[in-house]
C-alpha cells in the first residue's frame, strides 16, 4: 500500500487560515471527502475534506497552525485509487467541495437621490441551495458596503454574505430557512448619503493573515479573491447580530439539539464553542429543570437556561378571565413532563388489537364472579393488557429498559413492574404494580383498583409510585381514538390505550364486526428502533387477540 499525503485542496484565496479543530487521529480510516480539519477565518469556518482514502499514519498539523492550499494535513496509507492525492489545482469539485465565497459584486455607489439598489448573492462557488441560518440586518438598518447581511450554512461550511452596497435596508427578500443560490435577491437598499463612506472595492479583500479584523493592504484583484466575501464588516455588527463562534459541525450538532449557540459559553481559543460546550450546556439545562421551574418564567417549560422566557400576557385585555392555581401534583409533574417531552426523541407507534374474544371472556368472567359474590372485584381490560404487556416485554427486552446517565448503555430490567396513569381530582399520578409477571389477572385488577382508589383519595405513598419498568396510560374508559403519551423517564416506552370500538374487519370472505382496541406506543428512539416498536405492538396485538400466547 502506498503512502499518500493528504493535502489542503484549493481553498480559493484563503491564506494562512487557522486550524481550529482536528477531526481525525492516527489509526483512523478516512474516506475521500471525509472532513479532516476545521479552519476558520473571522467570517467563515469550514471543514476541509480529505483528498484521498486510507488509514491516517501521521498528522502533520496541529490546532493553531495556519494552513494554505497544498499544506500537508496528514500522511496516510492509501487504499486503492482513491488514495492518490489529487493535485490541488486539479481537484474535482465533487471530491473536494472547497468552500469558496467569491467576492461580492463591486461595491455599488449609493444611487443619486437615494434610489433603490438590489443586493444579490455573490458567487458562492459550488454551493447550491444553501440554507440561511441567520439574518443579520433588519428593515430600516443603515448598512455599509461589505457589512454582513446573512449567514448561510451547508454541512461543511458556514459563512456570512456581505452586502455589495451601502444604504438603508428597505426590503429584506430572505428569511431564516430559505435556500439561496448565486444571484438571488437578498435585499433592496435605498442609497443614503451617510453610506457614501462605504469602503472601496479593494476593502472587500481577504483578511490579512494574523490580523483578521484588518483589511489586507495588498488586496488581490476582485476576480481572484474568492475570500473577499468573508471580509470584515466596515461597521461593527450589533451585539444581537453577532454570530456565535463555532464550527459548522458544532452548529449542526447544536441545531439538532435545539440549542441556541448565542447562549453557550465557548471554552476554545478565542471563546470558540466546542461540542463539549454544547453538551455541557444541555446537561446544565436538564439538571436545572425542576429548580428552574420555581420561577414563573420557566415554570411553563420546566427548563431554565437555554429556553426563551414564557410569554407573559395580560389576557384581561382580550376578555374576562379567572385564575386557577395548579395543584401540587401538577406543579411537581409539569416540569418532569416538559423535560421528558423536550429531551426524549419520542415516536408514537399506533396499532389496533382485536379484543373481541377477550372482551367476551372478560364479561362472562365478571358475570360469573358477580353470581358468586356481589362484592367480587371485576376483572378489567387494563389487567389483561398488563399481562399481555409482560409477554411482549419479555419478547422485546429493550422496551423494558432504561438508558444510563451517559446515554451509552441500556439497562435491561429483569423485573416487570408496570406503572399505570391514574386520573385523580388533584392531577395525574402513576402507581406501580410490582411483579406483574408473577400475578394473575384477578389479582392485578384488584390491585389496580385499590391503588387507583388510594390515589384518588390522595393517600398514595411515594414508594407506591416508584420502580416502574414500563407504564400504561389508559383512556379507554374516557374516549378518544389514539394519542401520544409522554414517556415516563427513565423508562423508554409507554403504552396508551384508547376506547375500544366495533369496526368492520375483512375475514377473507366478508366484513364482520370486531372489537378493536387502539394502542399508542410512545418510545424513546435512542433506545428502540421503529421496526422494533412496530414488532412490539404487533406482538402485543397478537397476544391480546389470543391470550393463550401468554403461556408460550
Ligand atoms: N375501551 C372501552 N371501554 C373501556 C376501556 C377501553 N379500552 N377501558 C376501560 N373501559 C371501560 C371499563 O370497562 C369500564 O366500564 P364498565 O364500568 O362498564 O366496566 C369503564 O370504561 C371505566 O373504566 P375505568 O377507567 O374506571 O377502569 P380501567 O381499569 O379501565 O382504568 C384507571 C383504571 C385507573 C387507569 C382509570 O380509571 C384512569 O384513571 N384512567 C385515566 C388515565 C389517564 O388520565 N391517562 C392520561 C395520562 S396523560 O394525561
Amino acid at each position: 500500500m502506498a503512502m499518500i499525503e493528504l493535502q489542503v485542496p484549493d481553498i480559493g484565496d484563503f491564506k494562512d487560515v487557522e486550524v481550529i479543530e482536528i477531526l481525525v487521529k492516527p489509526g483512523d480510516t478516512v474516506t475521500a471527502d471525509q472532513s479532516l480539519i476545521t479552519i476558520e477565518s473571522d467570517k467563515a469556518s469550514m471543514e476541509i475534506p480529505s483528498s484521498g482514502a486510507g488509514v491516517i499514519k501521521e498528522l502533520r498539523i496541529k490546532v493553531g497552525d495556519k494552513i494554505n492550499q497544498g499544506t500537508v494535513i496528514a500522511t496516510a496509507e492509501g487504499a486503492g485509487e482513491a488514495a492518490v492525492p489529487p493535485k490541488a489545482e486539479s481537484v474535482p469539485a465533487e471530491a473536494t467541495p472547497a468552500p469558496e465565497v467569491a467576492p461580492p459584486p463591486p461595491v455599488q455607489a449609493p444611487a443619486a437621490g437615494g434610489g433603490p439598489i438590489d443586493v444579490l448573492v455573490p458567487d458562492i462557488g459550488d454551493f447550491k441551495d444553501v440554507e440561511v441560518i441567520e439574518v443579520l440586518v433588519k428593515v430600516g438598518d443603515t448598512i455599509a458596503a461589505d457589512q454582513s447581511l446573512i449567514t448561510i450554512e451547508s454541512d461543511k461550511a458556514s459563512m456570512e454574505i456581505p452586502s455589495s452596497a451601502a444604504g438603508v435596508v428597505k426590503e429584506l427578500k430572505v428569511k431564516v430557512g430559505d435556500k439561496i443560490n448565486k444571484g438571488n435577491l437578498l435585499a433592496i437598499l435605498e442609497g443614503a448619503a451617510a453610506a457614501a463612506a462605504a469602503p472601496a472595492p479593494a476593502a472587500a479583500a481577504a483578511p490579512e493573515a494574523g490580523s483578521p479584523k484588518e483589511p489586507s493592504k495588498d488586496a488581490p484583484a476582485a476576480e481572484a479573491s474568492p475570500s473577499a466575501g468573508v471580509a470584515p464588516p466596515a461597521a461593527p455588527a450589533a451585539a444581537d447580530q453577532t454570530l456565535a463562534h463555532a464550527s459548522p459541525s458544532v452548529r449542526k450538532f447544536a441545531r439538532e439539539l435545539g440549542v441556541d449557540l448565542n447562549r453557550v459559553k465557548g471554552s476554545g481559543p478565542k471563546d470558540r464553542i466546542t461540542q463539549e460546550d454544547v453538551q455541557a450546556f444541555v446537561k446544565a439545562a436538564l439538571a436545572g429543570g425542576p429548580k428552574a421551574a420555581a420561577t414563573p418564567s420557566a415554570a411553563g417549560s420546566g427548563f431554565g437556561a437555554g429556553w426563551p422566557a414564557w410569554p407573559s400576557l395580560d389576557f384581561a385585555k382580550f376578555g374576562p378571565t379567572e385564575t386557577l392555581a395548579l395543584s401540587r401534583i401538577q406543579k411537581l409533574s409539569g416540569p418532569n413532563l416538559a423535560r421528558n417531552w423536550a429531551s426524549i426523541p419520542h415516536v408514537t407507534q399506533f396499532d389496533e388489537a382485536d379484543i373481541t374474544e377477550l372482551e367476551d371472556f372478560r364479561k362472562s368472567t365478571n358475570e360469573a364472579l358477580a353470581k358468586k359474590s356481589k362484592d367480587a372485584a371485576k376483572v378489567t381490560m387494563l389487567a389483561f393488557v398488563m399481562k399481555a404487556c409482560v409477554a411482549a416485554l419479555k419478547a422485546f427486552p429493550r422496551v423494558n429498559s432504561s438508558l444510563d446517565a451517559e446515554g451509552a448503555n441500556l439497562i435491561l430490567k429483569q423485573y416487570y413492574h408496570l406503572g399505570f396513569a391514574a386520573d385523580t381530582p388533584n392531577g395525574l399520578v402513576v402507581p406501580v404494580i410490582r411483579d406483574v409477571d408473577r400475578k394473575g389477572i384477578a389479582e392485578i385488577a384488584k390491585e389496580t383498583g385499590e391503588l387507583a382508589a388510594q390515589a384518588r383519595a390522595g393517600k398514595l405513598g411515594p414508594a407506591a409510585m416508584q420502580g416502574a419498568s414500563f407504564t400504561i396510560s389508559s383512556l379507554g374508559g374516557v374516549g378518544g381514538t389514539f394519542f401520544t403519551p409522554i414517556i415516563n423517564a427513565p423508562e423508554v416506552a409507554i403504552l396508551g390505550l384508547s376506547k375500544s370500538d366495533h369496526k368492520p374487519k375483512w375475514n377473507g370472505t366478508s366484513f364482520e364486526p370486531r372489537l378493536m382496541l387502539p394502542l399508542s406506543l410512545s418510545y424513546d428512539h435512542r433506545a428502540i428502533d421503529g421496526a422494533q416498536a412496530a414488532r412490539f405492538t404487533t406482538y402485543l396485538a397478537e397476544v391480546l387477540a389470543d391470550m393463550r400466547r401468554v403461556l408460550l
